[in-house]
């Protein structure tokens, strides 16, 4: 199958000094590439999921997803998988669009997608830290063959340093392993700057500032994460990871012996007994 952007599309994408900016910087900003109806349908759907609705949309081999429910209250929201439960993010996740600029930024053929992740942070209170700990998504990902996995962080409006936007650590993704000690879910993020493994190289942070539609990219390698949300509004977003083409299963042990696992892993069909990363109800295909 051969998919196609319209003219307008074509215009959004990113120029081949955007692409070369990507592989030597490890993130990329984009232009206003989701309309504000589309925004808007998305915040709906974010609400509609977040008041506990469901649609029963996607099919996968186990349908029990742990996320943020309400009794754990005013804490940084994290619900892996809501486009599979939610008609609006559904639609918002699955952008050919999307799916193009990351081809063209990770140089692959194909990309499907490995999951999404509806993200809310609220209101910094010094009682209670949410910010995003420093971490490489790739740390997460053992099971996965491939290095060269992509991100497409999308806010719900404008989002500056000051809301606590995802911010990158400029070049991180070519330094030595960082997929081990760092951490998502800590709000310490000078303690986490200490575990860096920089090989040398200096910690440049560099915080997306980005308008309402604008889309930061980023990277499987690349350290982020992200401060206080220090304005007077939650900050919503919502995080699409892809897969490279050439991603499949990869049987990896940890040093202490347990076998690593991915979510994916329970949802996706199985081939000789091993999760098929290539499942297309579970990880279709947003670009070929
Ligand atoms: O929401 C954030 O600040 C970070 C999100 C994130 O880790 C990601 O998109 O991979």
């Amino acid at each position: 199958m051969t998919m196609r952007l319209t003219d307008e599309q074509l215009a959004l994408m990113p120029s081949d000094d955007d692409v070369k900016f990507y592989r030597e910087h490890g993130y990329y900003l984009s232009k206003k590439i989701y309309s504000d109806e589309q925004i808007e349908s998305a915040l709906r759907g974010a609400d509609r999921f977040y008041k506990g609705e469901r649609d029963d949309l996607v099919k996968a081999q186990d349908k029990f997803i742990p996320g943020w429910n309400a009794s754990q209250g005013d804490v940084l929201r994290k619900n892996d998988y809501s486009s599979f439960q939610n008609r609006e993010l559904f639609n918002f996740v699955r952008n050919p669009l999307v799916g193009a600029i990351a081809a063209k930024l990770s140089g692959s053929p194909t990309i499907r997608l490995w999951h999404d992740q509806l993200l809310w942070k609220p209101i910094d209170r010094p009682d209670k830290k949410a910010n995003v700990g420093w971490h490489t998504d790739r740390g997460y990902w053992k099971t996965c063959t491939s290095t060269n996995l992509i991100t497409a962080w999308v806010p719900f409006h404008d989002c500056d340093e000051a809301m606590g936007t995802i911010t990158m650590i400029d070049g991180s993704h070519k330094w030595p392993d960082n997929t081990e000690k760092l951490d998502f879910f800590s709000s310490d993020l000078e303690g986490l700057e200490k575990n860096f493994n920089t090989g040398g190289n200096p910690i440049i942070k560099a915080p997306a500032n980005l308008k309402k539609g604008c889309v930061s990219f980023h990277h499987c390698l690349t350290i982020h994460g992200s401060g206080p949300n220090r304005s007077d509004k939650p900050r919503r977003s919502i995080a699409i990871h892809m897969q490279d083409e050439t991603n499949r299963y990869l049987e990896y042990r940890r040093g202490d012996g347990s076998l690593a696992m991915h979510w994916n892993d329970r949802l996706c069909r199985k081939i000789d007994g091993r999760p098929d990363y290539t499942d297309p109800n579970v990880c279709p295909v947003l670009w070929e």
